[in-house]
Order: C-alpha cells, then structure tokens, then sequence
C-alpha cells in the first residue's frame, strides 16, 4: 500500500530524512524543500527532487507557508509531512493544507489549534476526567484572585503562559508577597513571546517526573496508545536522554493513564500521531498538554513496540484506518535515546555550531542512528544544535545502558563540542542506573564529579580502545572536561 505518490516534507535535518526513509520502502516519492544555508544537506540529497525555498534564516524558508505550497503544487505532491518544530504545530498551515487541497500529515487543524492553548486544553480535559493539576480555570484577571486561589492549593504555585512552550514564561511563586511581580512578569514575558499575555496559576510539583503517551487516532473512531516514554532529564526544558518504558510504571499506573490518554484523544477529536505529556509526582499523574506532532523521540516507542510511526501516520492521512488494535501491542525490550548536540555542557550548554573534522557513528546489535550530519559537515548556528539521535535497544534497561555506554564510546566527533561526554556520564550514575530520574536530575546528581570517576577507573580500559578506534582526542577531550570543570568547582 502505497497511501501518496508523492510526499514533500516540510522540514530539514535528520527528521525529514527520517520522513523520506519511511517513503523510499513505501515507494512514495519524495521532494525536499531547503534553505540557501541547506543547500548541500544530507536531507537534499536523499529526496528524489528538491527545491530551494529560500533564505537561511526559518522565517524566509522553512516558515514560508505560501511558499512550501507553491512547492506542493510544482512538484504534483499530493501531502505535506511537516516533521517537528518549524510548521508542525501551526494550525494556519494544517488550515492552509486543506484549503489548497494538499493533505497535511497529522492532526486536524481545529484540534491543533484547541491544544495551543494551555488554558483551553487543560479545560477540556478537566471536562472529559483526565486529571489536571489544581488551579485556575481560565486566566488570571487580578492578583488578587490568583492569591485566593494560591491559599486554597497551597504554595508554592507556578505561574503559566497559555500561549507558552519550552518553559517561556514560567514563574514559580513561593508565598503571597511574590505574586503580583511574577504575574506582571510572566505577563509580560508572554506578551512580547507569543504576543497574547493570557497566564493562569497552579499548584507547583516539586521534583515532578515528566511521563508521556504516544497514542494514534484514525479517521474512523479508533485510537491506541503505544506506552510510554520518560523524558525527565532535560537541560533548559530541553530533553537530553529519553527511555521507553518508564522505570516507575506498574501495570494499574500504565492502564489509568493511558485511559486518560486515549481520553485526551476522543476528547480532542484527535486523529494522526501525538503525545499526551503528563507531570508525576508522588503517586498521582496529571494532564500537562498535548503534542500534536511527530516527536523527536519516536524512535525508542519504535523500538519497544517494532511500529513504524511514520508509516502509520501516513496511512491515517490517507484515510486508512489503524492496522494493528491495543490487544496487538506490547513492550519488547528497553530503549533508551541520547540527544547529542553541538553544544558545551560545561559552559550552560551554550551552542558550538561549525565543522564536523571527524566523524564516526556506532553501529551494531540494537544501537539506531538518526542524523542529518556527517564528516566534513558544518553545523550551522541558525537551526538547532542536534548532531544526532543515538539510541539504543536491548532486553532489560540495564543492558540497554550498557549497550548505550558502548555506542558513546565508539562514537568520534572532532571538531565541535558535544554533550557526549555528559551522556556517558549520565549513563554511569547510579540513581540513573537505578532509575531515579526527575526533572531537576542535572541539577541535582553530581553528574561531572561521576565522570570524573568513570574516567579515572576506564581509562586504561579507554586507552586501549582509543588505540584500536584511534580515539585518543577522544579520550583527552573528557579528560579536559573534567579538570576544568573540577577547576570552576574547586574555585
Ligand atoms: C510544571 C512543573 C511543576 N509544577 N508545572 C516545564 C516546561 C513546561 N512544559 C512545564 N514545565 C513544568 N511545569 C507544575 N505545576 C515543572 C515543570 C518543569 C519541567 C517539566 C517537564 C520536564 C522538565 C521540567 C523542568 C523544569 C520544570
């Protein structure tokens, strides 16, 4: 089943890659679009035909809605794969789709505009009994109604930005005198990052695990959930390791909240592939929003479950119905994913974009590679830093770190640095190993002082497979990490 005769895929990178690959074993033609700055991209090569879109920066290309659609229409692709980020939650693009009669790959367009709104969303889940955390029910009017409700719920309490994404505009709020500075502030903040100044209040978790579902919903009334992910480790409310499944998940957890997620999904009138996040915390789970796109982190749930997400979503956006029922699914297995990124975790992750000199990838039993990048590449500072999605897959969690520490050693990237050396070092924490993982987990766990450990008890070990592997600028790059950051603790 072919479902198109011809996909453009609206993005760059690794995930349109990852876009293209589902097509080429579909025998669905591909077209890439891409930027002046893309113009010898790995994505370019891969499509069947591309097509300049326009100047690097997103606004003038990969944003460029008429212009993705004027490209549609030239090249005879009959639907838009719009990956992540850029246009894959702009619901005037999905609307644009459908008006220009170009099938959009994901949800309705009504369905991602109801979702952007964290107050909207949140009230119809209230609604349909997913639990959501305690308080306000729609935006706040005054100070000093949000105190009254801060006294009910108890503080602390975090201010929120409807409009927001990525933590923009969030104010945590200790006790009663805070509260009307850090409404004005997250107000304002909201207002010059998403022009609408709408934020509204609830009870702030503390040390909340951040767990979600990746469900599928047809044209036809199904849906199914494909488990869960745990995505607590994050630096700048950006995820860095991701595992499938989630080490604290019981069979009575797992049934409750993805009843809630397939809620979330009726609820929404949902249809395609999304994410349903959710915050744990002691016990209890609440509805924290909907993704309704392809996620970054797709690649563990397709390991643990062997479904192909990006085939499925193009079999729903062709109106076929879901191929597989919730009875035909179940967890095989551990993944874990790494997200390696040219930036320097030493120095507050700060982006370190340019040429890739070296460049060798892991292979092997149950290690999968998603990259847009390769040697003699040069990492440009306009899009984001991510060299590659590295994950790993085996029986059990704890061979699923051990295979995953292997790949990290395999790996060789000269040239820009990378947050390899904090994966490895993520890799050999023993609250990590042991599955203790929170949204403060960076901040918390002495992650440097345990490379550092690792480091001095592997090196001879590393010495030798830095000989064979000549990874010998490898090994003295950790090495460097470590002492200067020893250095910036120490004084
Ligand atoms: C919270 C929270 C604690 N309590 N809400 C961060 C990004 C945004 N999507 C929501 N976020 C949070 N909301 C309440 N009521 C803690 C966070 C949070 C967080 C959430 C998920 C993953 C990483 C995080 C890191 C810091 C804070």
């Amino acid at each position: 089943m072919k479902y198109f005769e011809k996909l453009l895929i609206a993005n760059r990178g690794e995930i349109a890659i990852r876009v293209m690959r589902a097509c080429r074993e579909l025998d669905i033609e591909t077209v890439a679009i891409y930027s002046t700055a893309d113009k010898n991209a790995l994505h370019v090569k891969y499509a069947d035909e591309a097509f300049h879109v326009g100047e690097a920066h997103p606004s003038k290309s990969y944003l460029n809605m008429e212009r993705i659609i004027d490209i549609a229409r030239k090249s005879g692709a009959e639907a838009v794969h719009p990956g992540y980020g850029f246009l894959a939650e702009n619901y005037k693009f999905a609307k644009l789709c459908l008006d220009e009669n170009v099938t959009f790959v994901g949800p309705r367009w009504k369905t991602i505009k109801a979702m952007g709104s964290k107050i909207g969303s949140k009230q119809i889940m209230r609604e349909s009994g997913v639990p959501v955390i305690p308080g306000t029910e729609g935006g706040i009017k005054d100070p000093e109604e949000a105190k009254k409700i801060a006294s009910v719920i108890g503080y602390p309490v975090i201010v929120k930005a409807s409009a927001g994404g990525g933590g923009i505009g969030m104010q945590i709020v200790n006790d009663e005198k805070g509260m009307e500075e850090a409404i004005s502030a997250s107000m304002r903040i909201a207002q010059s990052a998403f022009g609408d100044a709408t934020v509204f209040i609830e009870k702030y978790l503390v040390k909340p695990r951040h767990i979600e579902f990746q469900i599928f919903a047809d044209e036809h009334g199904n849906a199914v959930h494909l488990f869960e992910r745990e995505c607590s480790i994050q630096r700048r409310h950006q995820k860095l390791v991701e595992e499938a499944p989630c080490t604290i998940m019981t069979p009575d957890l797992r049934e409750r909240m993805a009843d809630s997620a397939i809620r979330v999904a009726k609820a929404s009138d949902y249809t395609n592939a999304g994410t349903v996040e959710f915050l744990y915390s002691n016990g209890n789970y609440y509805f924290m929003e909907m993704n309704t796109r392809l996620q970054v982190e797709h690649t563990i749930t397709e390991f643990i479950t062997g479904v192909d997400i990006v085939k499925q979503q193009l079999a729903i956006a062709a109106g076929e119905p879901l191929s597989f029922e919730q009875k035909d699914l179940s967890i095989r297995g551990h993944a874990i994913e790494c997200r390696i990124n040219a930036e320097d975790p030493l120095n507050n992750f700060a982006a370190d974009p340019g040429k890739i000199v070296r460049y060798r990838s892991p292979g092997g039993p149950g290690i999968r590679i998603d990259s847009g990048i390769h040697m003699g590449y040069t990492i440009s500072p306009v899009y984001d830093s991510m060299i590659s999605k590295l994950c790993a897959w085996d029986r059990t969690r704890y061979d699923a770190i051990k295979r995953m520490r292997r790949a990290i050693s395999e790996y060789i990237i000269l040239g820009v640095k990378t947050t390899l050396p904090l994966h490895y070092a993520i890799m050999n924490n023993q609250q990590y190993i042991d599955g203790n993982t929170h949204t403060h987990f960076l901040e918390e766990e002495h992650i440097f002082d345990t490379l550092e450990r690792y480091t001095r008890d592997e090196e001879a070990r590393m010495q030798t497979l830095a000989g064979s592997f000549d990874q010998g600028k490898k090994v003295a790059a950790i090495t460097a990490a470590v002492n200067t950051y020893l250095q910036q603790k120490n004084g």
